[in-house]
């Protein structure tokens, strides 16, 4: 990962910006946790800040580039083509756009280099919206013309799908002082929404989730009721057979079983992620507390079951859907980096309405190993499924193209259904707010960073801190008080469910041990008192649970939150096909990764695969195997790669 790219670097902690403190994807009226906003919480330096850097400047720059060169943009922006209703992208293209918009406001209320590069862009693209719309607030620039006329086909039209991404544009641009127009036409969109799908209008959902965590947000921002009513309609319709007949069954849509009968995540997992992260808003603005138990509970099962080591959702290429419970196969891990972030988001919410450092876990995982992984150094190129074992060398780099595979490697600069680049952007854009929270006590730390946080408690008074680390290559993190307000408070810190022997030093007080969990220390703090937590990063196995068939007999390594991978280039020739790792050795750190005892060993009977006796194995020498962080693999060219590793017997 390059260091820094562009003159964002130099900027983007200058005390030059809007009041961003309430800037935040997601600001729920109650719950356990406040979270807090891009204002509140700046990331200095380390692994994300990198990765914002990058994102700030040469991937959404990418991503407008491409948008450009495929005319998304100019459907909306160029006048000749406003009306058409004859979009040149598939039919979701539009919401590329409004993601783009997010990522380009989110991005212009972290940094001030990403305000002066992005405010006009936002201008400019959100006029265009404006003159696309409707004077009745429809907007689509592929529907609503006599070829495809509106909500012709809710299953797979995505036009609420698109018009939920607009209004999370409006939301991200009213919220960082970017708007220039564009939280009026989200509110036109979204009263037309209400209007066409209200009490007396269509009695129908859309296909693809996205319009209900959409309209829980924007009546959060406006405090307009009936955007909150129409998102609970919504919800409350899906899963009694709403949509209409299609040839994938009903689960792929989430409309199979109303949403509380649910016991775990099924269908298309986009969808499903986003589904509940809408029924998680709903739920905590409405204190529906059935609701936001059953989602829980949900999220809990898919978790537990079927969800691959990185964190990563999604089993099966056909449909992009979750498999059967332990259905969780390496080589066919679909892994879609949109349902990455879609589980980022939905981890979030649990954290913010329940307050359980579980679901911050469920967070750190995913960021690591699917929305780092999915994203080049250089911020322009990107996996869209995230295998977990590349049996055959990836390709080299591709062309400056559009591709149509989504799996295999190597990343792709442009896919014909491009929805994961502009999501991780407007993601990592934001992802500053995703690292604290206060409530009426104290401040609580889930994330680890380079960062800077000041914010009032519930109480009104302020608090800041510094935190200072190298996480997650060393597990020690000092967090330094920088404004205490007089009278005790509560600084939480998360001590995560891997960190077993993780110990915690308060100001002038002895190390204790801390289990996972939280840790909390509650003094009348002083300006430069500083907290230590110390976790255990060493490198340690995982073994799956058997009933992942597709992996029983093999182990994973781990350091911290980052999942490890063996990759070729590191293996001095050997095939990885044929790996064999010794668990009962020593992991021995090297560098951010990790090496173990190992062999090399081809079965002598290669060529049948099926036999009546056991392979024999040729004699071979114990050989290292060098285990390097799962989100850095396919940065060095052509390679093979696994993740579990078979066992020696
Ligand atoms: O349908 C819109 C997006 O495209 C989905 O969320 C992704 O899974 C991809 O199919
Ligand atoms: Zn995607």
């Amino acid at each position: 990962m390059t260091e820094s790219t562009d003159s964002l670097a130099d900027t983007d902690t200058a005390p030059a910006l809007p009041d961003t403190a309430g800037a935040r994807p997601v600001a729920p009226t109650r719950g356990a946790l406040r979270p807090l906003g891009l204002g509140e919480v700046r990331i200095t330096g380390g692994f994300w800040h990198r990765r914002q850097q990058v994102n700030g400047g040469p991937t959404i720059e990418h991503c407008r580039t491409w948008m450009d060169r495929l005319g998304w943009t100019s459907d909306f922006t160029d006048p000749a083509r406003r009306g058409a209703r004859d979009g040149r992208g598939l039919q979701f293209a539009d919401s590329e756009v409004y993601k783009l918009l997010e990522a380009m406001s989110w991005e212009s209320g972290r940094s001030v280099g990403g305000a002066h590069r992005w405010r006009a862009a936002v201008a400019e693209l959100s006029e265009g919206v404006a003159a696309v719309q409707s004077p009745d607030g429809y907007v689509h620039t592929g529907y609503g013309g006599p070829g495809r006329p509106r909500y012709s086909d809710l299953g797979f039209g995505h036009e609420l799908y698109c018009a939920g991404h607009l209004l999370q544009a409006g939301v991200a641009a009213a919220r960082t002082g970017a708007d220039s127009g564009l939280l009026e036409t989200a509110r036109r969109a979204a009263d037309h929404v209400c209007e066409a799908f209200g009490p007396g209008g269509i009695h129908g959902v859309c296909g693809h989730p996205e319009i209900e965590p959409a309209l829980v947000e924007l009546a959060r921002l406006t405090r307009e009721q009936r955007y909150l009513d129409q998102a609970v309609r919504f919800l409350d319709r899906r899963g009694h057979r709403t949509l209409p007949e299609h040839a994938v069954d009903r689960a792929y849509f989430q409309d199979d079983v109303p949403i509380r009968g649910a016991r775990v995540l099924r269908g298309h997992a986009v969808r499903a992620l986003y589904l509940s992260c809408g029924a998680v808003d709903a739920a905590v603005e409405t204190g529906d507390e059935e609701l936001l138990e059953a989602v829980a509970a949900q999220y809990d099962r898919t978790l537990d079951r079927r969800t691959y080591i990185t964190g990563g959702m999604g089993s099966h290429y056909a449909g992009e859907a979750f498999g059967d419970d332990f259905v969780l196969p390496a080589d066919r891990a679909y892994s879609e980096t949109c349902a990455g972030v879609a589980s980022a988001m939905l981890a979030w919410r649990l954290l913010l309405a329940t307050g359980e450092p579980r679901y911050a876990d469920a967070l750190e995982r995913v960021l690591y190993n699917v929305v780092a992984a999915s994203v080049a150094d250089d911020g322009r190129s990107f996996f869209y499924a995230n295998t977990l074992h590349q049996r055959v060398p990836t390709e080299p780099a591709v062309a400056d193209r559009a591709t149509r595979r989504f799996g295999g490697g190597p990343r792709a600069p442009w896919f014909e259904v491009s929805c994961c680049l502009p999501n991780a952007a407007r993601l990592l854009a934001s992802l500053g707010a995703y690292l604290a929270t206060a409530d009426h006590g104290g401040l609580q730390l889930h994330q680890y960073a380079d960062a800077e946080v000041r914010t009032r408690l519930g109480d009104g008074r302020p608090v800041g801190v510094a935190v200072s680390t190298r996480y997650p290559d060393t597990g020690t993190v000092a967090v330094r008080v920088t404004e205490a307000p007089g009278g005790p408070w509560s600084l939480t810190l998360r001590v995560p469910h891997w960190a077993e022997g993780a110990v915690l030093a308060e100001p002038g007080g002895p190390r204790r041990p801390v289990a996972p969990g939280t840790a909390v220390v509650h003094r009348a703090f002083e300006e430069g008192d500083e907290v230590r937590l110390e976790l255990p990063v060493h490198p340690r196995w995982t073994f799956p649970d058997p009933r992942i068939d597709a992996v029983r007999g093999c182990a994973a390594a781990e350091r911290g939150p980052v999942v490890l991978c063996a990759e070729s280039p590191d293996q001095g020739g050997g095939d990885l096909e044929d790996v064999r790792v010794d668990t009962g050795a020593e992991l021995k750190y090297a560098g951010d990764g990790a090496e173990v005892d190992g062999r090399f060993e081809p079965p002598l009977d290669n060529g049948r695969p099926y036999t009546s006796r056991e392979p024999a194995r040729e004699e071979a020498d114990t050989r290292t195997v060098r285990l390097v962080p799962y989100h850095r693999w396919a940065r060095r060219g052509p390679s093979t790669m696994r993740v579990w590793l078979p066992r020696l017997d």
